[in-house]
């Protein structure tokens, strides 16, 4: 008899500033690692505007919406599929708040205060949720299925 581990996925975006800094690259593995995230599948592309345009379609009305878009197809980003148990909320109190001022004050040890550089060049991105997951995962990974994975290793 086996019994089935408990794992969740998440999409992680190590943004084109990042990939631009070995250094800071390899202490976000780290972080990954002794969080006891695993990486299942890793991918470095320049995302098309066609991608970011629906990856970041409920951002569409914002102020920073062309800004963001414009910095996330600028280079190559590092695409991660990341699992592990309570990956999603897990991987988003790894990176820290969304703004990098409240990042730096409220967790100065997370991602996001350590290394992001402004709201929009913040380090990284990882799914709110299971559907914002799978939906993610759908647009920069066309050829996982999450279901078969699912079937084999997790529960959500
Ligand atoms: P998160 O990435 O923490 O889930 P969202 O979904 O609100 O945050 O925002 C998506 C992305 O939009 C952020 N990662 C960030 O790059 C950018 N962003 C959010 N708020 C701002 C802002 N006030 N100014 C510039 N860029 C922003």
């Amino acid at each position: 008899m086996s019994a089935k581990l408990s794992l969740e996925l998440t999409l992680a975006i190590l943004k084109p500033h990042v990939v631009k800094n070995p250094i800071v690259l390899q202490k976000i593995h780290d972080m990954i690692a002794e969080n006891g995230l695993k990486v299942v599948r890793s991918r470095r592309k320049t995302i098309t505007l066609p991608e970011a345009d629906l990856f970041y379609q409920e951002h569409r009305q914002k102020f920073f919406y062309n800004r963001l878009v414009t910095f996330m197809c600028s280079g190559p980003s590092d695409i991660l599929i990341l699992a592990g148990s309570n990956a999603i909320s897990k991987w988003r109190e790894i990176m820290g708040p969304t703004k990098v001022f409240q990042a730096q004050y409220s967790a100065p040890e997370s991602i996001r205060g350590k290394f992001g550089l402004s709201d929009t060049r913040n380090a990284t991105h990882g799914s709110d949720s299971i559907e914002s997951a799978e939906r993610e995962m759908q647009i920069l990974f066309k050829d996982f299925d999450c279901r078969k994975w699912r079937e084999s290793y997790g529960s959500s």
